[in-house]
Order: structure tokens, then C-alpha cells, then sequence
């Protein structure tokens, strides 16, 4: 499959404002590719599958997280929103034969990151975030460190994120605040 059949393979699964994200953040995976030296190809697959799941239903999702010995099963008691990236690592297999796992985890890990994220799991968490379509609080800071350090831009997303659901009042899923004090200590060193 090459990335014009990944993009046509997931067309039919996204709205039309999701698939024009999934396109953006494809290019911005690549460009963060360049910058940081990640396999380029790898990081545009990843991106184009990324949200690929996002419009299953509760409960095809739900089918899949209990079935699927690899997926952690404390995901049922956290948001649905928070699922389909889990659940697209498993179908990008199924149903794509995509079972590089490098791909597989950077869909799986980009909404709530983890800890010890390699540079493609970094490369498509920050790319979620920052492609040209997006307009969060912050995120001109965030672009302008995309430009030099891409640790510190996926501490920054991952600290804006915790902001956002700490405000907003919503449970937090552990890997969420794995990413934060992982990426901490990268960024400081020790505790
Ligand atoms: O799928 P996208 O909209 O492109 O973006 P996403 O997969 O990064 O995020 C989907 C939502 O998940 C976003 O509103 C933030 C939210 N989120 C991220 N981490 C957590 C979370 N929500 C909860 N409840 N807990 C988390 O740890
Ligand atoms: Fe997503
Ligand atoms: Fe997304």
C-alpha cells in the first residue's frame, strides 16, 4: 500500500472536515520528519490512519478493546473520545494488513501520548496538534518551538492538554500523565 491508497483507505471512514485534518496533519508529520529525522514514510502512514477509527461506534469499539488481549481494558472506564486510537492500531492490522509496529503505536499512543514516546510517536502526538487547522489557546508558542525541539513541543502539548481537562473537570487517563512527567524529566533531567 502506498500513502495514496492509505489516504483512499481511510477516506470512507472520516467526515470530510476529519479526512482535511488527517491530510494536514500528514503533511505536518512529514515536515516534522524532515526536521527531526524520523523515517518520513513511516510518520505519514502513521498520520493518515491516526483518527481512522474515530467514527466507529461505542460499541464496535468496545468489541475491540475486549477482545483484543494487546489493549488495556481500563480504557472502558475513561471517555469513548479516548478509544480510538487503541482501537485504529488494531484495525489498521485487520483490516489494512498494517502491522508495522512503530505505525501501530504512534496511532494507538496519539491522543493521551505515554511514557518513553519514540520520535514517531512524538512526530504524530505533536502533529495532531499543531497542523495549520488547528487554533487552540497557546499554540503559536507551540508552532514556533516545533521549529527547534520536539521534546519540548510534545511537553508543551501534553501540559496544554492536562490544562484543558483540569479546567474543563474531566478524568484524566493515566498514560496522559505518564507522557507529562516522562517528557518533564526528559526536558530537566532526574526528578
Ligand atoms: O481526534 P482528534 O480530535 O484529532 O484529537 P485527539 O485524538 O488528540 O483528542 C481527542 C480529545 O481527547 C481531545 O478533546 C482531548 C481529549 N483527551 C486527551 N487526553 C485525554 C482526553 N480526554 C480525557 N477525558 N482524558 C485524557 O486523558
Ligand atoms: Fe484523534
Ligand atoms: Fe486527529
Amino acid at each position: 500500500m502506498d500513502l495514496k491508497e492509505a489516504k483512499a483507505a481511510v477516506k470512507p471512514y472520516l467526515t470530510t472536515k476529519r479526512y482535511e485534518h488527517t491530510l494536514r496533519v500528514a503533511d505536518t508529520a512529514a515536515e516534522l520528519s524532515d526536521r527531526f529525522h524520523a523515517s518520513k514514510n513511516k510518520a505519514q502512514f502513521a498520520a493518515v490512519f491516526h483518527d481512522y477509527a474515530k467514527y466507529r461506534s461505542v460499541n464496535e469499539m468496545k468489541r475491540w478493546i475486549l477482545q483484543s488481549p494487546e489493549l488495556p481494558k481500563d480504557l472502558l472506564y475513561y471517555h469513548p473520545e479516548l478509544w480510538h486510537g487503541p482501537v485504529g492500531s488494531i484495525l489498521v492490522e485487520r483490516e489494512h494488513g498494517i502491522k508495522d509496529r512503530e505505525i501501530q503505536s504512534a496511532v494507538r499512543y496519539h491522543t493521551t501520548g505515554k511514557a518513553h514516546m519514540s520520535d514517531l510517536e512524538l512526530i504524530v502526538f505533536v502533529a495532531d496538534y499543531i497542523e495549520p487547522g488547528r487554533d487552540f489557546p497557546g499554540l503559536d508558542k507551540i508552532r514556533e518551538m516545533a521549529e527547534h525541539d520536539l521534546v519540548k513541543t510534545a511537553w508543551m502539548v501534553s501540559s496544554n492538554t492536562i490544562a484543558y481537562l483540569l479546567k474543563k473537570g474531566n478524568p484524566i487517563y493515566p498514560d496522559t500523565f505518564y507522557a507529562y512527567n516522562d517528557l518533564t524529566k526528559r526536558i530537566n533531567g532526574g526528578n
